[in-house]
């Protein structure tokens, strides 16, 4: 194996220092955090992404905020361009802002493209939290909790521990979901997921290795 590969290997498996801390303080309001790129699944206009204020937020008073209201056929995605993580321990406050149709939201990981990653959200107009996959496009339900009551106006916090097939989901530190998964194996990106015009803001998402560092 040559030097260049073992390199190109470690950097692959690596992916950034770490933690990785991403608080949106760096941003303009108004503008999308650097780095990050909006997309979208589904269909219909929306997913529009940009930085917002809010003194109640958990690591300075800059958010990122999902400001559309699209139709229900419509995933709003933001997505941090340049991650790239297999295994992770991450963390995510959000805190639902409006959304007739849908509210709340969550963190995406090991993403592909817009049609391919994993997602664990709290819609706190169902009152459930969830954990899809969504594969070439589709979405399938990997879990539920049924019946999560959380404060309005708040700010929560999802985790998610991801370490080879294992998944753990947690919110506001209690674990809803341990389970495997087997679909999407490599490292992909790292970003945040509304549906149809849930408009939420998210702050303070740390990313750490699975064993804590
Ligand atoms: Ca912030």
């Amino acid at each position: 194996m040559s030097a260049m590969f073992v390199t190109m290997a470690l950097l692959l498996a690596g992916g950034a220092k770490l933690p990785a801390v991403y608080d949106f303080e760096d941003g303009a309001v108004g503008k999308l955090p650097p780095g990050w790129i909006a997309a979208k699944g589904g269909k219909g206009d929306g997913s529009v992404w940009q930085i917002a204020e809010d003194k109640t937020a958990p690591k300075g008073p800059k958010v990122l905020a999902q400001t559309a209201a699209g139709p229900s056929s419509l995933f709003n995605l933001c997505v941090a361009d340049k991650s790239s993580y297999t295994d992770l321990d991450l963390t995510v406050s959000f805190k639902a802002i409006a959304g007739k149709k849908d509210q709340g939201g969550g963190p995406m990981w090991r993403y592909q493209d817009a049609d391919n990653y994993y997602i664990v959200r709290m819609n706190p107009l169902e009152n459930n939290f969830r954990l899809y996959k969504l594969v070439a496009g589709k979405r399938l339900q990997l879990a539920t909790a049924e019946d999560v009551i959380l404060a309005d106006g708040k700010w929560h916090t999802i985790r998610v521990v991801h370490k080879g097939e294992r998944i753990q989901c947690f919110l506001n530190a209690k674990m809803h979901f341990d389970m495997k998964d087997d679909t999407l194996k490599t490292a992909g990106k790292i970003g945040v997921w509304t549906k149809a015009d849930a408009q939420t803001y998210f702050d303070n998402i740390v990313i750490r290795m699975v064993d804590g560092r």
